[in-house]
């Protein structure tokens, strides 16, 4: 009998404690998925921020750039509002200084700007909508005709605020931008003042090329009619080059002419070896 009540109390000390190890094993289970859950929450919170990455283009001196502002939209408390002013301490902004995309206004937003001399003043707004990831603007600068090749000059992104539909305040992430001085290209023969656009004498000149149907070289330039081919052919003379300014061949001029911003850049692998718009476009 005492042996039984002994084994049966025995019995008893071991379910409780193994009641008691099963609620210590289930609480210390709770504690690690609980520190689990908080560390993943604070790391989806490091990766879901809103970021703000103005890029690099590569352009030489004297030339217009075309810089995107690319933005990534965080998971939770998307700002619907943004507002930022963009410096660079050695580039001058040319008017409007920034320019919307497409994609902005067709996602319901617009973009408002104030240029200054090195700085600009962005704000992107419209409906309580968040704004999406995408590239939001190009800012527009102009570079220094004294700017040397290998220099590196910093666009930096200041002042970033951003509010969510309720007005809430959201953090934004940025990253700077910068414009790499390249060697200065060979411009386009129908650029004769060598400002990186090709204004209207210049293109009235290559039209009188192209109506003469044939041109040849005259003073370190070109001159309409039949003579001296021991120079460089013309730009506009490339499909085919055979001393004459076809229609299609015109027609490129003009697009270059007609160019966003009224110029044009260099582009490896283009059918000339340029294209319209300025350097990152
Ligand atoms: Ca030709």
């Amino acid at each position: 009998m005492k042996r039984n009540t002994t084994t049966r109390q025995c019995h008893a000390d071991k379910g409780f404690d193994r009641r008691r190890s099963r609620q210590w094993t289930f609480a210390h289970l709770v504690n690690t998925l609980s520190i689990v859950v908080a560390l993943y929450a604070l790391s989806t919170a490091a990766f879901a921020q809103a970021t703000l990455d103005i890029a690099q283009v590569s352009a030489p001196a004297g030339a217009i750039v075309f810089l995107p502002l690319y933005y990534a939209a965080p998971d939770e408390v998307a700002p619907a509002t943004l507002v930022m002013q963009v410096s660079s301490p050695a580039l001058a902004f040319e008017k409007p200084g920034a320019l919307a995309t497409p994609f902005l206004a067709e996602n319901g937003k617009m973009l408002d700007c104030e240029p200054g001399n090195y700085s600009v003043s962005l704000a992107i707004f419209g409906g309580a909508n968040p704004i999406p990831t995408g590239t939001l603007c190009h800012l527009l600068l102009r570079v220094s005709p004294e700017a040397q090749p290998g220099n590196t000059f910093p666009i930096h992104s200041e002042a970033v605020h951003g509010a969510d539909s309720a007005a809430a305040y959201t953090t934004v992430q940025t990253h700077s931008g910068a414009v790499l001085i390249m060697d200065a290209p060979r411009k386009h023969s129908a650029d004769t003042s060598e400002d990186w656009s090709i204004s209207l004498p210049e293109l009235i000149h290559v039209i009188d090329l192209y109506k003469a149907n044939e041109y040849h070289c005259e003073d370190s330039d070109y001159a309409p009619g039949v003579g001296d081919r021991s120079c460089a052919p013309h730009d506009a003379d490339y499909s085919p080059q055979d001393w004459r300014v076809n229609l299609s061949e015109l027609l490129r001029v003009i697009q270059m002419h007609n160019a966003p911003y009224g110029v044009y850049h260099v582009k490896q692998g283009s059918e000339d070896g340029f294209a319209p718009g300025p350097f990152g476009y």
